[in-house]
């Protein structure tokens, strides 16, 4: 399941949002260091079900399918506040940050409003994005770098082996590919010989890894209590940022639980259960959405993962019904990324599916397609394989 850490200074909203995006109750409290051990739970990345082409209705074995609308699952990770110095182990981020080492994707919340405690002040630091992006090089740095001129020395002895593949060893923990490595290889200069990285160099890589291979998004939380003038000076100062409001994604959570509303989407209708004061509550918030171009986090969470390249493919064994053999109807739904193949889903299926791949079935065209056809998003494919 495709893992996102939630990380960010302290007090910034995360757990807050956490527990709006997976419905589980968390402590949440204006001051910092609330989360003292990580929290972790399912929410969801939401697209349009391949289900409503065959006119069936669909049996996800995991997350659902609410009006043609597949929530595909993911894991969400709330880690406890960083400060200057939790690479070092200051504050209590250093021990849990472990615990985002293999997430795909990092999002780093920030209190847009600067308001709060002294850890959240607006500074000449914008909110401590500089600062939160350099304690994870740092945390990285020292995990890759522990015991390097050993590693190094053993491994430089090898001259058939891949500086790439030498590295996955180091890195793998990391949720690093082959493939990773060699597209940072691509872009940036280092010697052949891992004897001669300096830690500035295993740092310059691990700033790399976070510009090419996981790039760390900023969304700025607390939006609906933050003015004009500072969100046009956050948008001068950062781009590809997002600004959300943990509080509004709260309040929606619990007013659509509550059954006050009939979607947890902005386009919802009251209920008749919804009274005068929980309506004007949310027409307040129905407007700040729209005049201060706040965005809701699902959206933000969908254009994170456009930008990264996933993509959502269903395998099938009935390429008909699109089925498995219970027929259950579009039973799996598998994040991949763009420039997968065929082959890389057979093994994602199962190890031993991929072993013994035969071909594959594009179940839209009914066409035969072999281990190399590169996936699309929402692709249905039938594996046929030798196993079992
Ligand atoms: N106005 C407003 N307040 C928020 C928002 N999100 C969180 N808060 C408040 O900010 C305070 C901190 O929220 P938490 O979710 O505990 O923050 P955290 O980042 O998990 O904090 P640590 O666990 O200490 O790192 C609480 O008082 C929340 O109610 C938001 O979007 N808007
Ligand atoms: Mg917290």
């Amino acid at each position: 399941m495709l893992k996102i850490g939630l990380i960010g200074k302290p007090n910034a909203g995360k757990s807050t949002l956490f527990s709006a995006i997976t419905s589980i109750d968390v402590e949440i409290a204006n001051y910092p260091f609330t989360t003292i051990k990580p929290n972790i739970g399912i929410s969801f990345i939401k697209d349009v079900c391949p289900e409503t082409e065959i006119k069936a209705h669909c049996n996800p074995r995991e997350g659902k399918c609410v009006d043609g609308v597949r929530y595909v699952p993911v894991e969400i990770i709330d880690v406890p506040g960083l400060i200057e110095g939790a690479s070092e182990g200051k504050g209590m981020g250093n021990e849990f940050l472990d615990n985002i080492r293999d997430a795909d994707i990092i999002i780093n919340i920030f209190d847009s409003a600067g308001n709060g405690d002294k850890y959240s002040q607006s500074d000449g630091n914008l909110y401590g994005i500089d600062l939160i992006r350099d304690e994870i090089l740092k945390w990285m740095k020292n995990k890759i770098y522990k015991d390097w001129q050993k590693f190094a020395r053993k491994e430089d002895l090898d001259t058939e082996e891949r500086i790439e593949s030498k590295l996955l060893k180091k890195v793998a923990t990391f949720g690093l590919k082959e493939r990773d490595i060699f597209l940072i290889m691509s872009k940036d200069h280092f010697s052949s010989k891992l004897f001669e990285w300096t830690e500035d160099d295993v740092f310059r890589f691990c700033n790399d890894i976070l510009t090419y291979v996981k790039p760390m998004f900023n969304v700025g939380n607390k939006s609906d209590i933050v003015d004009n003038e500072t969100m046009e000076r956050i948008n001068e100062r950062l781009n590809s940022h997002y600004f959300i409001s943990a509080e509004y994604e709260l309040i929606i959570e619990k007013a659509f639980a509550n059954g006050y509303i009939d979607k947890d989407s902005l386009d919802f209708s009251y209920t008749d259960k919804s009274g005068e004061n929980q309506k004007k509550v949310l027409e307040k918030m129905k407007e700040d959405y729209k005049v201060k171009k706040i965005s809701r986090f699902f959206d933000v969470l969908t254009d994170i993962i456009n930008k990264l390249g996933y993509i959502i493919i269903y395998p099938v064994l009935d390429e008909n019904k699109w089925a498995d053999k219970n027929g259950n109807i579009l039973p799996d739904s598998f994040l991949l990324k763009n420039g997968d193949t065929a082959l890389d889903l057979a093994y994602r299926v199962h190890t031993d599916i991929g072993k013994n791949f035969i071909r594959a079935v594009n179940c839209r065209t009914k066409r035969i397609i072999g281990k190399d056809y590169k996936l699309l998003n929402n692709d249905v494919i039938k594996i046929i394989s030798n196993s079992r």
